[in-house]
């Protein structure tokens, strides 16, 4: 088919301006006809430029609510796009939106030329959304017409087993089914469950109404910890409930059960976003208080857990141990890791890939986690080296073994970082309120601001500071002085039109007077 009719049939949206973010294309489902096709394009070139690897395509718009829907393109070896290549596909998706037919015949011709004699391979996957197909078929439209790509379409994913399965794809350079993907954190927990009985409270997951929902029921019929195990939220066929009073997003910010939850103090809950890459876990005192365990509190609990095993096996001194937080977390956390357990922690900007880099740039082993619930483990190729050929093949170590292998080396994982979590409360026979003791959060508040335009709003430092709008900066630094363990930080979201406001402070009512001091500054 000629280009020209291509991008009449499936192009439908013009003059419009996208932006590849921190979390790929992500819009109103309605307008992003003409991204998909031009991500085809993108995903398509990459594969080429890496010899006819697979490149990942998910389409997912994660904790938005059931309208939105997105893209993101994933490396053959399950990491993000990488970031150059990010212009590329914004600057294809504008061109097809906006610019007169020559124009784009001239930039295609271009990026399609010159690799053309290697066949693209594409492995994709979608989340619950209704628009997901209609999406998906403007992707395979210039998959297929312009590069005749090779399509791995898995249908139903969560974001993190289609990063685990393009992986899994280029390891193996042979079609890899979906039970692969549970059959290895399956295993690993089996390793770790043969090695210390497993002893934990029961569990409630929120699957937030997505499609964490019918993959956590495929986990619990082949988990043996499943009869403790039991999942609500998790119709995901009725797409005005997705991320609806539920999920990761809605018990972080809201800092309260969501919908479906039977009060329970010696329960354990735990919520995933509407693409399970996030979870953060709450339980409920005896006067049924509600406890956020939050990606701070997961993060803290690997770094306790792991520098104690390297200890146990004395490797403390040769392999390297850190955590990545961003500006979000809380200043306690913080605080613990460096005060109480001497773990060194750096700060990069919000979005996964930046933790990510310095995780894996820095450390034999990296922890990083968004406040979210956003993150994972990474362990180097010296931490396997090491482990493997150590002469003392002691439990601990093995532990440490396994524990590499049930967290997705891949991407934060809902459901492989509930696994882990599980497993190193169980080892260290910990309660979720002897979890949460280690150290108390301060009282913090995140809020939107809806401005004219975000893009007014430039940071430095980490996004900790603003560069304009101009003596914004200086007011909030006076606001902050004022407040007794006053932090506080403004930055545009990558995802939402908005202004994001961070306030904590040592009281309740510091916070709050914190937050609409600095909210109002924004206005
Ligand atoms: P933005 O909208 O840029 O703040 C949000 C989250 C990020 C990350 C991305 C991607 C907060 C404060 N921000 O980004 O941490 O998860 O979405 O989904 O939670
Ligand atoms: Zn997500």
């Amino acid at each position: 088919e000629p280009l020209e009719s291509l991008i009449e049939q499936y192009c439908t949206t013009r003059g419009y301006r996208y932006v590849y973010g921190t979390a790929g294309f992500r819009d109103d489902s309605e307008k992003l006809d003409t991204v998909m096709f031009a991500t085809g394009i993108v995903a398509c070139l990459r594969s080429q430029v890496l010899n006819g690897k697979p490149v990942g395509v998910m389409i997912t718009a994660s904790h938005n609510p059931s309208g939105d829907n997105g893209v993101k393109v994933v490396e053959p070896d399950g990491s993000m796009l990488i970031q150059s290549w990010e212009s590329t596909a914004t600057e294809l998706a504008n061109l097809l939106a906006n610019r007169p037919l020559e124009d784009i015949k001239a930039k295609v011709g271009q990026l399609t030329s010159g690799e053309s004699s290697v066949r693209p391979q594409l492995i994709v996957g979608r989340d619950s959304r209704v628009s997901g197909p209609h999406l998906l078929s403007c992707l395979v439209a210039s998959a297929t017409s312009l590069f005749d790509a090779k399509i791995t379409d898995y249908g139903l994913l969560t974001t993190p087993q289609l990063h685990f399965l393009t992986n899994e794809t280029m390891i193996t350079g042979a079609h890899v089914d979906e039970q692969a993907y549970f059959a290895h954190f399956l295993g690993a927990w089996d390793q770790i469950a043969a090695l210390q009985p497993v002893k934990l409270p029961n569990v409630v997951v929120d699957c937030a109404n997505g499609i964490g929902g019918p993959k956590m029921s495929a986990l619990l019929t082949q988990w043996g910890f499943a009869k403790q195990c039991s999942v609500i939220n998790d119709k995901c066929d009725e797409p005005e409930l997705l991320n609806h009073g539920c999920g990761a997003d809605f018990v972080k910010t809201s800092q309260r059960l969501p919908n479906g939850v039977k009060p329970n103090a010696n329960d354990l809950y735990c919520s995933f976003d509407g693409d399970a890459d996030r979870v953060v876990f709450y339980y409920l005192d005896q006067n049924l208080g509600f406890h956020l365990l939050d990606g701070d509190k997961i993060s803290t609990l690997f770094a306790y857990f792991v520098a104690k095993l390297l200890k146990q096996c004395k490797l403390d001194s040769i392999l390297s141990m850190g955590v990545v937080q961003t500006a979000y977390a809380n200043g306690s956390s913080t605080k613990y890791l460096q005060d109480n357990l001497q773990v060194p922690v750096s700060c990069t900007k919000t979005g996964v890939k930046h933790l990510h880099h310095e995780a894996v740039n820095n450390y034999d082993i990296g922890i990083y986690f968004e406040a979210n619930g956003h993150g994972t483990v990474m362990f180097s190729n010296k931490f396997h080296e090491t482990v493997t050929n150590h002469a003392d093949q002691t439990p601990e170590l093995k532990i440490l073994k396994y524990l590499a292998k049930l967290i997705n080396q891949t991407v934060g994982d809902a459901i492989s970082d509930m696994m882990a979590v599980l497993a190193v409360l169980s080892i260290l026979q910990w309660s979720p309120s002897r979890w949460d003791r280690e150290f108390t959060d301060l009282p913090n508040k995140l809020t939107k601001v809806v401005v004219s335009d975000r893009s007014a709003f430039t940071t430095t430092d980490q996004e900790r500071r603003l560069v304009s709008p101009a003596g914004l900066q200086d007011k909030i630094d006076e606001a902050v002085a004022r407040i007794k363990s006053g932090r506080s930080f403004v930055r545009a979201s990558g995802t939402e039109d908005a202004v994001r406001v961070y306030a904590e402070a040592a009281t309740q009512s510091e916070k709050d007077q914190l937050s609409s001091i600095v909210g109002d500054l924004v206005r």
